[in-house]
């Protein structure tokens, strides 16, 4: 275990009204005493009651309470800035060893000269990640948790953000230990059973066998990888393309949608000739809309590699927004633009419905009528909420809201969840053909091994270093 003790501003660079450094090992507490000059001489705590002498240690600091004071560089006396302090020492901390956090008033600048100040008394830079690291190797929490700690940081969203507290209280952690705990009380059996040949008929009924691994392993395995596709789109947002015929409105949406100015608008069409894409927060679900070129027939060189990237977002969309005008009759690049986008869900959106006046209201062929449709002005902002709802409803699905109590594994997770089902479905079927024991014996504990990475208990050195780096420094 690495011994050293870490620093790291711990609040996002840039103008703030305070500034975090955190630290963390054994050298916290005295890098604090050596550097921080309390308001009051005897070191008295701003809440809570002052500390008594029982549990005052020697440094005088008091376990989780904040003093008042100033950061002072100890080579010149020169006072740097005037903080908030707090310690946390060991095991009541983050990381479990000795935790000092230093609230800074001074912006970017006091912040900085304070960390530098800390690293001269013999602090180190913290690697992204570290901090949470040092948690999940002290034990403090597992590997399920410590991952959520990044899709916390990462979360575009509320729902994002709640399945990721989900698994930060460890959910996915129990779920995944009963798991392999009934495999490896199975793997128990089978090799009594090859310890005691005789008995093989009484240990392992191989009917009631296949019934228990699909009921106990395989279907919350399935489970779990099923939340993980649901959970993805949380993470990394639903992916939306608004296509259609150059004029119709597209970038007016977006604009609409994002309520500010983001694309450009003009009344000549072919206005859009790359596309743009924002994430947006529809009803508490990431969304990444992107605006489009106008798909039409064109020999204008930069408007045909335009339309090449909308073809190639539609290919990668989750969902289609396919606008037409409600005011005109459709014309052959609307029925190009369907054929392209029919095999994507989509919704059909009828823009400009303000512009409808009772005759010119646009007539859509049967196969249209199927789709859904919402009408909507982008430009008055009639019918947005509907929109807002079926993207919603269609993107998310109508069970979209128990996403957020659902327990999310990451991409890690889920390709070690999926080992882990690939190999129980071979232990059925080895269960059928009548397999040798020892056979199966190996089978089991290739299901059960990925499910241990997945907790952290079996991860090489290598994997660690590569999921601790998806973090930020500070983390
Ligand atoms: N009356 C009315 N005009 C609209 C509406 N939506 C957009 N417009 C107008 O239609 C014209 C084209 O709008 P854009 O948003 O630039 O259309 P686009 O689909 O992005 O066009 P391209 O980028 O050329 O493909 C502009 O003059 C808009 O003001 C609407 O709901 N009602
Ligand atoms: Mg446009």
């Amino acid at each position: 275990m690495d011994n050293s003790t870490i620093a790291a501003i711990a609040t996002p660079g840039g103008r703030g009204g305070i500034g975090i450094i955190k630290i963390s090992g054994p050298r916290a507490v005295s890098i604090a005493t050596t550097i921080f000059s309390p308001a009051e001489s005897k070191l008295k705590a701003i809440h809570g009651k002052t500390a008594s002498t029982k549990d005052k240690t020697r440094d005088g600091f008091q376990s989780h309470r904040l003093y008042l004071g100033h950061i002072i560089d100890p080579e010149n006396r020169r006072v740097v800035d005037e903080v908030l302090l707090c310690v946390m020492k060991a095991p009541r901390s983050y990381t479990k060893e000795d935790v000092v956090e230093i609230n800074a008033h001074g912006g970017q600048v006091a912040v900085n000269a304070i960390l530098e100040l800390v690293l001269r008394q013999g602090g180190r830079v913290a690697e992204p990640g570290e901090f949470t690291k040092r948690a999940f190797l002290n034990g403090r929490i597992d590997l399920t948790q410590a991952e959520a700690v990044i899709d916390i940081i990462n979360a575009r969203s509320d729902k994002a953000l709640k399945a990721a507290a989900a698994l930060i209280k460890g959910q996915l952690k129990r779920r995944v230990e009963q798991i392999r705990e009934f495999l490896i009380a199975f793997l128990a059996r089978v090799e009594g059973s090859i310890d005691f040949p005789d008995e093989v008929e009484d240990i392992v009924d191989s009917r009631a066998a296949i019934a228990d691994i699909k009921a106990c392993a395989i279907k919350p395995l399935k489970q779990l990888v099923q939340h993980y596709l649901d959970g993805n789109i949380l993470r990394q947002g639903l992916k939306v393309v608004v296509v259609g015929r150059p004029n119709v409105g597209k970038s007016s949406l977006l604009n609409r949608l994002l309520q500010s100015e983001r694309a450009i608008v003009t009344a000549v069409p072919g206005t859009t000739r790359d596309t743009i894409e924002e994430t947006l927060n529809i009803k508490g679900f990431p969304i990444v809309l992107a605006d489009t070129a106008g798909l039409h027939d064109t020999a204008d060189p930069i408007e045909i590699l335009g339309m090449e990237k909308t073809m190639e977002n539609i290919e990668g969309a989750d969902l289609v927004i396919f606008m037409i005008e409600a005011n005109r009759p459709l014309t052959a690049e609307d029925h190009n633009i369907f054929r392209k986008v029919k095999s994507k869900p989509f919704i059909i959106a009828l823009n400009k419905i303000d512009l409808v006046n009772g005759e010119n209201f646009v007539v859509l062929p049967d196969p249209w009528m199927e789709k859904d449709r919402v009408k909507i002005s982008a430009l008055y902002d009639r019918g947005l909420e509907q929109l807002k709802e079926k993207m919603v409803r269609t993107g998310f699905g109508k069970d979209a809201v128990d996403i957020e109590t659902a327990i999310v594994p990451n991409l890690r997770q889920k390709l070690l969840l999926a080992d882990s089902i690939r190999a129980s479905e071979i232990i059925i079927r080895e269960l059928e053909n009548g397999t040798p024991m020892e056979l199966i014996a190996i089978s089991l504990q290739e299901a059960i091994e990925p499910l241990g990475q997945v907790l952290g208990t079996h991860v090489k050195v290598d994997v660690l270093d590569q999921i601790f780096s998806r973090f930020c420094i500070g983390k």
